[in-house]
């Protein structure tokens, strides 16, 4: 399992030199201030290989080998305006980016909104802070900020919303607004509440069905050309893996992720395999995906999460690595059982690049204002963790 690190570029407030103290092999990036829809340059590329292998004129030791993400845009998602130029464009950047040498192409498909959290620094008992989703925050949004029409929350959900709704004074809304729109880290574009309404008007016909057409479309498009130029490409699942807002999601579930794996049937047709994203709902069964569809996965985001209510739909809040819902040693298990099968099959891929996703704000996080979720401190702990049980694994098997 290769060590990996998301760095969000140049304003990301934790320096290369600093992520190298890690001891991360590698490196996982983006071209964050491209909006969706353009081609990547070589230029454009090299010059962020170049930020990434020194900091302030000095070699770092480390490569950009993920990206993370190439954005598909909501055109390509809906099948409207310029989208196949989109495409294109997608197909243009995977050259560019063979060309320079970077094999893995994480993506998703989420409509609109990418992850969705009701809180970005809850505090926890002990002093730490965590990410979380709220399924009553989340109605009050929706129902009393943003005024959707048609909502079908269960009524018990519906009742406290309201009585939620009464006792939050105007910063509290304003708050979980900003919380709630704050959904796509490091990209380019903000949404408003204004500019939700209308991104949501433009799926008003889109079903599940439809959307998961226009993906094995897209996918039927770029993956031919990923197979032939050695590139993986991977997608993240919903996050949380439930409809919200009435948008269509798709890659919440394990059968959703056989049916896009057999509608295109190509290794680089791939999967990120997000064990917190996933494991916020009972029904995805971690290690058991990690065996049945591994050797599809080609990136793993290692994180856990703990589940407050029944569902799904349901709250959650992240936890620390080893501490939530998830059984991350029977699934890191997995995924070395994985690599050991594509030793054996003499496949090039086999050391399946990992990252510790997401980390707990810890006392020295807080200074730094960086974006919610990746915290120095926090990660860090996060990829000790996973470290350890991986050598212990490896002790125990030998
Ligand atoms: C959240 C991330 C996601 C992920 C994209 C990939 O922290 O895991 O935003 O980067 O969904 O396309």
């Amino acid at each position: 399992m290769r060590e990996t690190w998301r760095w969000f570029g140049p304003k990301d407030p934790i320096r290369i030199s600093e992520v190298r103290q890690t001891g991360t092999a590698g490196i996982v990036s983006a071209l964050h201030h491209l909006p969706a829809g353009v081609v990547w340059s070589p230029q454009e590329i090299a010059a962020h290989q170049r930020r990434i292998s020194h900091d302030g004129g000095q070699p770092t030791g480390l490569a950009w080998e993920v990206v993370e993400s190439l954005p598909v845009s909501e055109d390509i998602k809906r099948q409207t305006g310029p989208w196949r130029d989109h495409i294109a464009a997608w197909k243009q950047s995977l050259e560019h980016l063979a060309a320079a040498g970077i094999p893995t192409i994480c993506y998703n498909f989420m409509p609109v909104l990418d992850w969705t959290r009701t809180a970005l620094a809850r505090p926890l008992p002990d002093g730490r802070a965590c990410m979380a989703f709220d399924l009553i925050d989340f109605a009050v949004f929706d129902i009393y900020l943003l005024k959707r029409p048609g909502t079908d929350y269960e009524p018990a959900v519906v009742e406290e919303a309201g009585r939620w709704a009464k006792e939050m004074d105007d910063t509290a809304r304003t708050a979980l607004a900003r919380n709630i729109l704050c959904g796509l880290p490091g990209s380019v574009e903000t949404l408003t509440l204004d500019t939700l309404k209308e991104h949501l008007a433009l799926y008003g016909d889109i079903t599940p069905e439809r959307l998961r057409a226009n993906m094995v479309e897209f996918l039927e498009e770029v993956t031919p050309l990923a197979e032939a130029l050695g590139l993986r490409l991977c997608c993240h699942p919903d996050d949380p893996p439930f409809p919200l807002l009435g948008l269509p999601r798709v890659m919440s579930t394990e059968a959703d992720y056989a049916a896009i794996m057999d509608a295109v049937d190509l290794t680089a047709n791939g999967i990120t395999l997000c064990s917190g994203s996933l494991g916020a709902r009972p029904d995805n069964d971690l290690p058991g995906m990690m065996r049945r569809l591994g050797a599809r996965v080609h990136f793993l985001h290692l994180r856990n999460v703990h589940r407050e209510t029944a569902g799904p739909p349901c709250s959650f809040h992240e936890s620390g690595h080893l501490e939530g819902d998830v059984d991350m040693v029977a699934l890191i298990a997995e995924a070395r059982a994985e690599e050991k099968r594509r030793v054996a099959a003499g496949r090039a891929d086999a050391n399946i690049p990992f990252r510790p996703d997401h980390g707990l704000d810890m006392p020295d996080d807080r200074g730094r204002l960086g974006q919610p979720g990746y915290p120095l401190v926090g990660r860090h702990v996060g990829l000790a963790e996973l470290r350890g049980v991986i050598a212990a694994l490896d002790r125990s098997a030998a």
